[in-house]
């Protein structure tokens, strides 16, 4: 099995973890987003990481979906339950945590755009800060007092979320997301611990 991929997308990043919480053996392959030759195309159409080319050689994508695929190809450790409700809660929470991810690229691509144009450095998007606010204040609230997103063990819900938060500090470290968000930060802290959050630093390559 072959990931496609960089280490600066957060949307790799939870793939990658979720591999190595499962102990899917993989290779990791780095994609020049630029490099209209690296063959990513020919994986994915809509030329997006992450890509996984599975054992029988075909593609798939995109993240939610090769998460889907990995937790049903090895069953054990769980990261999304089976039952119906449960399922689905914890799917709506990788559905938050993602749209915060894509909102976040949004914002920070306006805001190197608008430097490169000589815009100055002024927020430019704040329909897409609302989304990353709305989406903090939900997470923070249904975490609540709780030890993890979705019931009583870790599941795809806390990798979502944690990614989330990570890429933040890293691509809008503006946002200052700790402020306000107390059982994240200890959420975040707990999961950023783990060996395959460690083994897989957002990196601006
Ligand atoms: N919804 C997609 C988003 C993937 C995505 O937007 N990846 C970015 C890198 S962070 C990308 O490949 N962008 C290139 C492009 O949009 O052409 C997923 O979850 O996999």
């Amino acid at each position: 099995m072959k990931l496609l991929g960089s280490p600066g997308s957060p949307y790799v990043r939870k793939v990658r973890i979720m591999l190595m919480e499962k102990g899917i053996p993989f290779a990791f392959q780095r994609i020049d987003l630029l490099d209209s030759a690296s063959g990513l195309s020919e994986a994915n159409p809509l030329g997006k990481i992450p890509a996984l080319i599975r054992d029988n050689g075909k593609a798939l994508y995109d993240s939610s979906v090769i998460v889907d695929y990995l937790d049903a190809l090895v069953p054990a450790p769980r990261l999304i339950p089976d039952e119906l409700e449960a399922r689905a809660e914890v799917k709506r929470w990788e559905a938050v945590a993602d749209g915060i991810m894509d909102a976040t690229v949004a914002i920070s691509h306006d805001y190197i755009l608008s430097d490169v144009e000589g815009g100055g450095l002024a927020w430019s998007n704040a329909n897409q800060r609302r989304k990353i606010d709305l989406g903090l204040a939900l997470m923070e609230g249904e975490l609540g007092a709780r030890d993890w997103c979705h019931a009583n063990a870790m599941s795809l819900a806390d990798i979502a979320c944690v990614v989330s938060l990570a890429y933040m500090d890293r691509a809008l470290p503006a946002v200052n997301w700790r402020k306000g968000h107390p059982k994240l930060r200890g959420l975040f802290d707990r999961m950023e611990a783990r060996d395959s959050f460690k083994a897989t630093p957002h990196s601006m390559e």
